[in-house]
């Protein structure tokens, strides 16, 4: 038995044999289930990578060599065996431990992520440093098969392939991204694994050869050839790689002599190793729609998550799926494009109904934007569901290939705003910076059910690029009924509450609490601020605004979004060229990575909290 928290570093596992490290990772898992029921987190790739990961500080010396982990959400054991697992109650928490590489937690995160496709390109950056710098260590990548989709993972093995750098790329076939992954180099690892004949051809030799030593030593040499004879050449050999798999990613010995073998290696490797995404937990094994890719709390006897729900609540991303498929009954130029995120996105009602309309492209989500264009030009008017943080890959392709041919994409921006524990990386607070700027752009972001429909019609009816934005979290759900949804004048604001000292400018659901908040200072301290939806963050409405400069009060403007080229941003500009002086107060997201932690606490740290709008009210009325 191991005693999880007390491990420092891990220098032990050298010493360990076969059964001991089996013990090791019996241990991981069990504290990996019961920490995670109580905090949530990244369950089912965390538990497919236990043994890749003893197995991988088995063979390597991390931090000297370094470990790249793709996306990073698979990282936990790694933080566990390099001395954090003591700090695992706190894990996603505000100040708490990151679910993600963060390189001021522990100097064995050497290149953080979120995103994912990067790792490889990291790591063929540090190849080069490390031959430039006359070094020696080994530079690892771990790279998900989901992951593997991802456009800058083939520039970067397309880029190191040639170059005979020593290199390791670790491929953790698992099948899955958070769905079931999809492509083409996923049906090609199929055929790989599958290749009976290769592998019992691989199991008579092992027999054959009974001694390890001798064994280990033709398996080396005789692996790419025999593969060659037997599958022929894997994509991975036709570019310049050493190709070692597929390995039995749960196999420890099979694990660490492949490891080994790539250690040897004087140029690139690929080491394909195969895991089962949620193994050892047999709610996390059977998923097949990505529910304990990340989940909340849960009781781990039942499998039972804990869901907090509102009462007659849906997620946004559930209530935009439901305009979606109501829409698509009377619209057939609607198809929904999703760049691995059916899950994440509440797009499974969609798929199940639409199968041909609802296009997994993996983890693309360049390729999904230019994609629509392409549809659009045919007369289509796709639905690119899109989460912010992941949006901004795109920016190019919204700009050349969408916006600039003025095509009717529609981009539903998911997870705008602030979080929560997923953090920096995550965070939805660039969507607006982005795509302000871009002609022939419309923007929006309804404030609750009824205007998201309205919305969402209104954006069918424009001719061009238009993004709506939604945050996480739940809104009061509205069934969707095409006949009730109204157009919206593009760039209409509404007025929902008129005041004579102050106006608060904002957008989406926080308005309810806008109103409710001005209600109030109005009650207790005489204060009359107005409150407008912005709802079109561009175009403004821009007579409202003429109107507003006429009253000769302050304006608020609050979004949660970077400050920076903002709507606030937007205001300012507009008054400055209508040579308007109009006091306008900005309150977003200043100039700084935005941590983990519950919205509320983030909020509040950024003085973002009703509190701060409040006591900001109060400021600028007394200026
Ligand atoms: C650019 C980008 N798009 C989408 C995501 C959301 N996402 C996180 S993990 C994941 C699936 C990763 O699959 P894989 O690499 O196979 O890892 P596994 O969880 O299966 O081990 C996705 C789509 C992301 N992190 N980055």
């Amino acid at each position: 038995m191991y005693d999880i928290e007390k491990i420092t570093n891990p220098s032990f596992i050298k010493n360990l044999s076969t059964k001991e490290m089996q013990v090791l990772c019996q241990d991981i898992r069990t504290f990996l289930i019961d920490s995670l029921s109580k905090t949530g987190g990244h369950v089912s790739s965390n538990l497919g990578v236990v043994e890749l990961t003893v197995a991988m500080h088995k063979v390597f010396n991390s931090p000297e060599d370094k470990f790249i982990w793709d996306v990073g959400h698979q990282v936990y054991i790694h933080k566990m065996l390099t001395g954090r697992a003591n700090q695992f109650s706190t894990l996603r928490q505000y100040k708490g431990l990151s679910g993600f590489p963060k390189r001021k937690e522990s100097e064995h995160d050497c290149w953080e992520t979120g995103h994912a496709s990067t790792s490889i390109s990291a790591a063929v950056g540090m190849a080069y440093a490390r031959d430039l710098n006359d070094e020696n260590y080994h530079v690892v990548a771990v790279i998900g098969d989901g992951s593997l989709t991802g456009g800058m993972a083939y520039e970067a093995l397309n880029h190191i392939g040639h170059t005979n750098k020593r290199l390791i790329v670790i491929i953790n076939d698992n099948e899955m991204a958070i769905s079931p992954n999809v492509g083409a180099l996923h049906n090609i690892f199929g055929s790989i694994r599958t290749n009976e004949s290769y592998l019992n051809t691989k199991r008579r030799l092992k027999k054959l050869l009974k001694n390890t030593q001798l064994l280990n030593r033709v398996m080396y040499r005789a692996k790419g050839s025999l593969k060659r004879f037997v599958i022929g050449e894997t994509p991975f050999d036709a570019m310049g790689f050493k190709y070692f798999g597929p390995v039995d990613g749960h196999n420890l010995d099979d694990l660490i002599k492949n490891l080994n073998f790539a250690k040897k290696a004087d140029k690139p490797v690929i080491v394909h190793v195969k895991t089962k995404k949620g193994k050892g937990y047999s709610f996390a094994e059977a998923d097949k729609l990505g529910t304990w890719h990340g989940v909340g709390k849960f009781n781990k006897e039942t499998g039972e998550v804990s869901v907090h729900k509102k009462e007659n609540c849906v997620s946004w991303s559930k209530l935009m799926c439901n305009g979606l498929i109501e829409l698509t009954k009377h619209d057939s130029r609607v198809s929904v494009i999703t760049p691995a995120m059916i899950n994440g996105s509440a797009l499974n009602d969609y798929q199940m109904l639409y199968p041909d309309r609802l296009i997994d492209v993996g983890i693309a989500e360049e390729h999904a934007v230019t994609m629509a264009g392409g549809m659009a030009t045919q007369g289509m008017k796709p639905f690119v569901s899109i989460y912010s943080t992941f949006f901004k890959r795109a920016f190019d392709q919204v700009h050349h290939d969408v916006a600039r041919q003025n095509l009717n994409v529609v981009f539903g921006v998911d997870r705008a705003g602030i979080v929560g524990a997923d953090g920096e990386t995550h965070q939805g607070l660039y969507d607006i910076p982005m795509l302000r700027p871009i002609p022939n752009m419309t923007i929006m972001m309804p404030k609750d059910a009824k205007e998201a429909y309205d919305l969402l019609y209104t954006a069918y009816e424009i001719n061009g690029p238009v993004a709506i934005r939604y945050p996480r979290g739940d809104v009061f759900n509205v069934v969707p009924n095409y006949e009730s949804w109204q157009s919206v004048p593009v760039g209409s604001w509404t007025t929902l509450k008129s005041g004579a000292d102050a106006y608060l400018l904002s957008m989406g659901p926080i308005l309810d609490d806008l109103v409710q908040l001005a209600e109030d200072l109005s009650e207790a301290e005489g204060i009359h601020v107005g409150v407008i939806n912005t709802r079109f963050i561009k175009p403004l409405d821009t007579c409202l605004l003429d109107e507003l400069a006429k009253l000769e009060v302050p304006l608020i403007v609050y979004e949660e979004s970077a400050m920076i080229g903002g709507l606030g941003t937007a205001i300012l500009e507009y008054y400055n060229e209508t040579n308007q002086t109009v006091k306008v107060k900005r309150l977003g997201v200043p100039d700084v990575y935005v941590q983990h932690g519950s919205v509320p606490e983030v909020l509040a740290e950024l003085h973002l909290s009703l509190d701060d709008i409040k006591a900001e009210i109060n400021q600028v009325i007394k200026k």
